[in-house]
Formats: structure tokens, sequence, C-alpha cells
């Protein structure tokens, strides 16, 4: 069983990713009778089927379907609509399958609506893992709110970079920055882009909560580009505040949250939950969709460079921490951005110059 959460707006109701998916096509008819049990793709006795698209679709196509019993034509009719509708579908949840979708609905529902690759293609390592980190876990607690706030409405994308070769702002992150937004879905999706341009190399330690999946990516790079990702890191939900103590380069680099995991994107399912004076809602538009809340707060502290260990002063643990990764690194490796970094200088390997470095700010 899935809870969603609502987090901050507990009085919002949540919105089905069915009616986002469908809304057009369900009548007022059809939506009063569908889900009810049965498969859609074989013939059964009862009116109606399982599976909510699916089953609104056959029965807007032909109303005879949910008024009296799924007869051949309304699986015929199945087969041919509901090509692409995956919840509920053949295969576990939490393992891999050949097929798009899965079978507990609920939790197919939440995957599919998050990451569209596993409506479309197929159940693949990462949708078994997202289901596996996802689905049954319990609302997150509410990031507290009490930092500056990013003063980007969700509607807006004032804080995107330079995206899509559009010069947006990005967020000046001063040492001893603390603030909090909201980050969502979308077409483009929300990005926080916090700007950590600097002359030198220096260590800092990002700490980030939020009441989503995190998706965290450092780049380097200027509006000319070329841009590369350094590294990109993911973080389920609910573990409280999570660092990352980091050394950026020197130039222009940004670290950019949204939402998602370390392989992929969350396109979907986290609507702004605010009016866009501009664009007010029709009458009939669908509710947002809400799967998790929306806010998040960071802060950021600068710390020595040779600090390896993050613990406010240069000493024997950082001494350790360099000694132990002595030596050339490998550069085909993934950078990994949990492991302390000791290549103070960024010359690919830790030595020497490093050692003297660290040993001048004991
Ligand atoms: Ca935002
Ligand atoms: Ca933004
Ligand atoms: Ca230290
Ligand atoms: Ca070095």
């Amino acid at each position: 069983m899935i809870r969603r959460s609502t987090a901050t707006r507990g009085a919002r109701a949540i919105a089905p990713a069915t009616a986002v998916l469908v809304a057009a096509a369900i009548t007022a008819a059809a939506a009063a009778q569908c889900p009810v049990p049965g498969d859609c793709r074989e013939v059964h006795e009862t009116p109606g089927c399982e599976q909510p698209e699916c089953c609104t679709l056959v029965c807007e196509f032909d109303p005879f379907c949910c008024s009296s019993s799924w007869v051949q034509s309304c699986v015929d009719a199945a087969l041919e609509l509901c090509d692409g509708i995956s919840c509920p579908s053949d295969g576990a949840c939490d393992e891999i399958h050949p097929n798009a979708g899965c079978l507990d609905y609920e939790c197919c529902e939440l995957i599919t609506t998050l990451d569209g690759w596993c409506t479309y293609a197929a159940w693949d390592e990462l949708c078994a893992l997202e289901a596996q980190l996802l689905c049954g876990v319990a609302p997150c607690a509410s990031v507290t709110t009490g930092a500056v706030d990013e003063n980007e409405a969700c509607y807006r994308r004032l804080n995107d970079g330079w995206a899509a070769g559009v010069v947006a702002a990005r967020i000046a992150a001063p040492c001893g920055l603390a603030m909090s937004g909201k980050t969502v879905g979308g077409g483009p999706r929300d990005l926080e882009w916090f700007a950590l341009d600097g002359a030198t190399r220096r260590r800092l330690r990002f700490t980030v909560e939020a009441e989503y999946p995190i998706e965290l990516q450092y780049m380097l790079g200027d509006l000319e580009g070329p841009n590369e990702v350094k590294w990109l890191a993911g973080e389920p939900l609910c573990e409280g505040p999570r660092s990352f103590i980091f050394l950026t380069e020197p130039g222009t680099s940004t670290l950019i949250l949204g939402v998602g995991n370390e392989e992929r994107a969350y396109r979907s399912g986290m609507d702004c939950d605010e009016i866009n004076p501009d664009f007010p809602p029709e009458p009939d538009d669908p509710p947002p969709v809400t799967l998790y809340g929306l806010r998040w707060r960071a802060s950021l502290e600068c710390l020595a460079l040779a600090d390896i260990d993050g613990d406010g002063a240069v000493g024997a643990a950082d001494l350790s921490l360099l000694l132990a990764a002595w030596g050339d690194i490998d550069p085909t490796e993934e950078f990994d951005p949990r492991a302390p970094d000791a290549d103070l200088d960024g010359d690919g390997q830790v030595g020497a110059a490093d050692l003297s470095l660290l040993l001048a700010s004991w």
C-alpha cells in the first residue's frame, strides 16, 4: 500500500495520475463505474474492468462494456485502445521483467508517473529499484522553512541557468547560504542552479533536505559551453538532511538540484501547487498531481581546502585520508562525490604537492 505524501499541503486531495493521462476521455458515466474487478484483456460476465484508464477508454468507445458485461468486443477494444497503458501489468514491481508496468496498481502508477521509461519500455533494473525505494514508503516529514526563500514561484523558471539557451539567473551561493524553496516537474521541469564560481579550488559542504527523491549534479562550464557534469548523485526519500563535501573546480561551475535519481530525472507527478495569475486554471483542468511534497531546504558551508573529512579542522584525520589515497587517480573510474577527495590541487594524483598544501594549513 502506497501512501503518497501531501506533505505541506495536507488539505489538498491527491490526484490519481490517471486523471492527467486520460482526463479528456473521462465521461461522468464511465468514471462512475471504472475501475471494477475483471481483467480488461479477458472476457468476463460483469461490466467494466480493473485497469482504470483502459476501462474508461473502452466504455467511452462502447458503453455496453460498462452497462452489461465485458464481452469479446470489449476485449478487442481494450487490446486496440489500451496500448501503452501499463498499470497494472504482469510482473512483480520490485523485479525486472520484459514488459512495461507491474502488478501492484498503486506502485505501478507511482513509478510510471515519475519515470516515463517504465510506462513505455521494459520494467528494467531502475524501475524495479525505484519500486523498492519509493513504493510503500511512509510520507516524509515536511521540510521546515525559515531559511531565505528562493523567491521563485513554482510556475516560473527564474533560477534555472542557461538551459535551452535562455540566460536565466542562478542562485548566488555564498558561504553560509541557507535557503528553502520548491521544486516541481513539468515541461521544462524546475531546477535550482546554485552558482559556485570561483578563481581557485574550494572545499564546500552542501547539505540538502527535500520532500522528494533528489537528483543533484555538479556541472562545469559557462553559458558559452561546453558544459560537463562532473558528478551526479541521487538520494532516496525521507533520509533527512544529506551532506556532500566536495572540491569545486576553478572557473564557472554550478550545483543543480532537481527531482529524480542519479540515472533518471523525474519530469511528472510533481505539479506546481500555486495558481499562475497569467494562466489561471480552467474549470475542467485536471487537479495538480502531487505525489510528494515539493519543498527543499539547502545550506552551503565553506571548509578549508585540506579539511578532507569536513570536521572543521585540518589535522591527523585529514592526513590519514590523504596518505590512504596516495598515488594516481584512475581517470576512467567514475568520480564518487561521497568519497573523500584528497587531490587538493586537482592535478589528477594525490602526492607531495597535496601533502604540502595540507601541512601548510595544519
Ligand atoms: Ca524552484
Ligand atoms: Ca528553478
Ligand atoms: Ca579535518
Ligand atoms: Ca594532487
